[in-house]
């Protein structure tokens, strides 16, 4: 058996990114569908966990919501990144591969961050049926889990951009969108006006997943000097993936999504990933958790022979 990175596993029992509650019960439910056993069982002998959490130990102060103009929980979701952002860049301080378990996907603000600290030239890959690069202007809901990929480029308040004073943590033309369906007008522009790469639902019927990941990895691979991998399973079709609090229809489909990441581990060029928007209180029979520790386990070395 290959050697296997030292990892380390960062629970983030969040959800005030989204709309609805029931994500920060993700981290949760994907350990108990056994991931670090089957990690284990890949060769992963050197696991570390942590938890990063707005109230550790889950014990809540009494606050009012703080509300900025549309942008909801902004100082919640600014504390909680921040310390994301510093337990992720210390795993790879470490030289340690992190793991990050969502979660609503606002906690890709602090992991982009805490990498952006060690990798100039980040890549990232956005698996997902929305883009996630709305602004407190174009955003319909206000919710930040739809603005995560676009504060990442350096757009937003101040309070999320300017994370660990690095601004911005990726460029446009380092992102690739995987999965797109469901994209709000501001985004589109925005896509359009910076040249972001990006494969919709379209693109992946017309092509073949096969082709669309192999584009976006020679893509990346010249580059960068890491990639991210930040996978919401809201990219799935909700027949394969219910357990989400976004899901939109005419989305991946089982096969396609494990080849995804299967030919992510086949190429070598992730250095970290995250896994988000699970969500157990809308989850049928654990088939989305259990689904997403099967990603993650092709995604680290499952090999199928
Ligand atoms: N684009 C919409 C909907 C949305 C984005 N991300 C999720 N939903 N999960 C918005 O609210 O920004
Ligand atoms: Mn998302
Ligand atoms: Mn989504």
């Amino acid at each position: 058996m290959r050697t296997q990175p030292k990892l380390t596993a960062i629970s983030v029992p969040f959800d005030l990114g989204a709309a609805c509650r029931g994500a920060s019960q993700g981290p949760e439910a994907i350990m108990q569908a056994g991931l670090l056993q089957s990690l284990g069982i890949l060769g992963f002998t050197d696991i570390q966990t942590a938890e990063v959490a707005l109230h550790p130990g889950g014990v809540k102060p009494l606050s009012a919501q703080t509300d900025t103009a549309n942008l909801h929980y902004l100082a919640e979701i600014a504390a909680l990144n921040s310390k994301l952002a510093e337990q992720v860049s210390r795993a790879v301080q470490q030289g340690r591969f992190p793991l990050v378990l969502g979660g609503d996907h606002s906690i890709a603000i602090g992991s982009i961050a805490g990498l952006a600290r060690h990798y100039r030239k980040l890549g990232v890959i956005w698996i997902d049926a929305h883009s996630d690069l709305n602004t407190a202007k174009t955003s319909p809901s206000g919710n930040i889990h739809g603005m995560s990929l676009a504060v990442s480029l350096g757009l937003g308040h101040p309070l999320l951009t300017d994370l660990l004073q690095i601004r911005p943590k990726i460029r446009p033309e380092h992102v690739v969108l995987i999965g797109s369906r469901s994209l709000d007008e501001g985004e589109k522009k925005l896509i359009r006006s910076l040249g972001i790469k990006c494969y919709t639902m379209y693109d992946i019927d017309r092509k073949g997943m096969a082709v669309v990941m192999q584009e976006a990895i020679n893509y990346l691979k010249d580059r960068t000097d890491g990639v991210h991998l930040s996978y919401d399973v809201d990219s799935l079709d909700p027949m394969e993936a219910p357990g989400t609090g976004t899901a939109v229809k005419g989305g991946l489909l089982f096969r396609e999504a494990f080849l995804a990441v299967e030919m992510l581990c086949e190429s070598g060029i992730v250095t970290s990933a995250e896994f988000v928007e699970v969500n157990p209180l809308l989850d049928r029979e654990n088939t989305t958790s259990e689904l997403t520790a099967g990603l993650i386990c092709s995604l680290m070395g499952d090999a199928i022979l």
